[in-house]
């Protein structure tokens, strides 16, 4: 499994869009070692903030981040990267404005061969709260940021740092591993003061193998049962001018706007198709919006079994277009874990419509919206990379497709054929597995 390790912390707290961590230590090195960073950055003004890109030992990193956009703006987030040489790096976080200031937590990871994160959960509450899905064999690391504070306690996760980021804005990040499966680990961030301070937190997992998680996306494709909101001027009909292609969102060309109490619009769109006998983790609700002026509240909305449910309401108050992401890890009709049906379109539970609702005051405008279906297909582990299961019994450089004599071992059909494919780092990895 992978091991995780924390290494250090940095700051730099002068103004720069770009900050260059210069001979950080990464560890030792290995065929198969990851390179984690945690990072904060602050931002005075309110214009809209980015990550541009994040480099460690000059390489391009796969990066997960969340923001706040207000009138001082945050932004924490991950940059993953396979890195197997060297034990010192440059980490470059390139921003695209000027920062106040950024602070990196650097973590060593053994055996990494997936750099996308599998689940993440931001959270801008006093203290700071999320349920995180975990592979097995996975792990989880957390990073919170917030003024007015020096120091933060982590639950259900082991705190790593804990730093000053200026005079009293804190960094703060935690990590655990598990060998078994964690669904919905519910993990807090309490901060020592719990007053203002915009605070701003981000959890992720990370897994084993690119097999372990589907998404699926979904924009809409017609009118829902709710169709409150007005469409721009000149622009198609609601449902279109939201259904823009994901990664290239068109703002102010296409978007539904309202500022009336209530207005609710929500989306068809078309049928999931996940596998049956796959796992159903959750369902994630994307929204691209900005207030006209002021601030305004928007709830994200699901339609289940012919039932409009309304989610957690925030507030918004960003002028220039900002992402919002929610999830929902359970089905709202049913209050507990979606089904695969409930994702098919099957039964009294079905999704059926997704959408949202504003609480109005001023005007807002939508110009995206869509979902993610996330779930791991029924035995599907075998791939580019390996997941065996824990009770396989095979000797290192033995033959994969005679091993299946223990019960409870399932091997897939085609485990002979894939056997050519196996690479040396993949048998270390088993051989280390079945030790334990
Ligand atoms: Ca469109
Ligand atoms: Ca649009």
């Amino acid at each position: 499994m992978a091991a995780l390790t924390f290494l250090q912390t940095n700051t730099d707290a002068t103004d720069l869009s770009t900050y260059d961590f210069v001979g950080e230590n990464v560890g030792a090195a290995g065929a198969t070692r990851g390179t984690i960073v945690a990072f904060a950055l602050g931002f005075s003004g309110s214009s809209t903030v980015d990550v541009t890109s994040v480099t460690i030992g000059g390489n391009a990193a796969t990066v997960k981040f969340a923001k706040v956009e207000s009138t001082t703006s945050r932004i924490v987030g991950f940059a993953a990267v396979a890195l197997p040489t060297g034990t010192t790096a440059t980490i470059s976080i390139v921003v695209n404005r000027t920062a106040t200031r950024c602070s990196i937590a650097v973590y060593h990871v053994d055996d990494m061969s997936v750099f996308t994160v599998s689940d993440f959960v931001s959270s801008s509450a006093a203290d700071a709260v999320g349920a995180v899905d975990c592979p097995p064999n996975g792990f989880i690391i957390g990073v919170a940021t917030t003024g007015n504070n020096t120091s933060a306690t982590w639950t259900n996760l082991t705190e790593d740092s804990d730093v000053a980021h200026g005079s009293t804005v804190l960094v703060t990040t935690a990590s655990g591993t598990f060998v078994t499966e964690e669904r919905a680990r519910s993990i807090t961030c309490n901060y020592a003061t719990s007053s203002g301070g915009e605070p701003l937190a981000l959890f992720c997992s990370w897994g084993f193998s690119t097999s372990y998680i589907r998404y699926d996306y979904f924009s809409p494709t017609g009118a829902g049962a709710n169709s409150e909101w007005t469409s721009s001027p000149g622009g198609p009909a609601g449902w279109d001018c939201v259904n823009d292609a994901i990664g290239a969102a068109d703002d102010d060309t296409t978007y539904v706007s309202s500022s009336t109490v209530n207005a609710t619009d929500t989306y068809v769109f078309g049928t999931p198709a996940v596998p049956v006998g796959a796992t159903v983790f959750a369902v994630y609700l994307y929204r691209r919006h900005r207030a006209v002026s002021g601030s305004w509240t928007q709830a994200p909305m699901l339609r289940c079994g012919g039932t409009d449910y309304q989610l957690t309401n925030f507030s918004l108050s960003s002028t220039a277009y900002a992402d919002s992401v929610t999830k929902h890890q359970t089905n709202p009709r049913t209050t507990v874990l979606w089904t695969v049906d409930d994702l098919n379109g099957i039964g009294a539970n079905a999704l059926q419509e997704f959408g949202f609702l504003t609480g109005g005051g001023n005007e807002a405008r939508i110009t995206q919206v869509y979902i993610a279906v996330r779930y791991t297909p029924a035995g599907v582990m075998l791939t580019d990379t390996v997941k065996i299961s824990d009770t396989l019994s095979v000797t290192r450089g033995g033959d994969l497709s005679a091993a299946p004599a223990a019960d409870g071992v399932k091997l897939l059909d085609t485990v002979t054929a894939i056997r050519d494919r196996l690479t040396v780092p993949v048998f270390q990895s088993l051989y280390r597995h079945r030790r334990m």
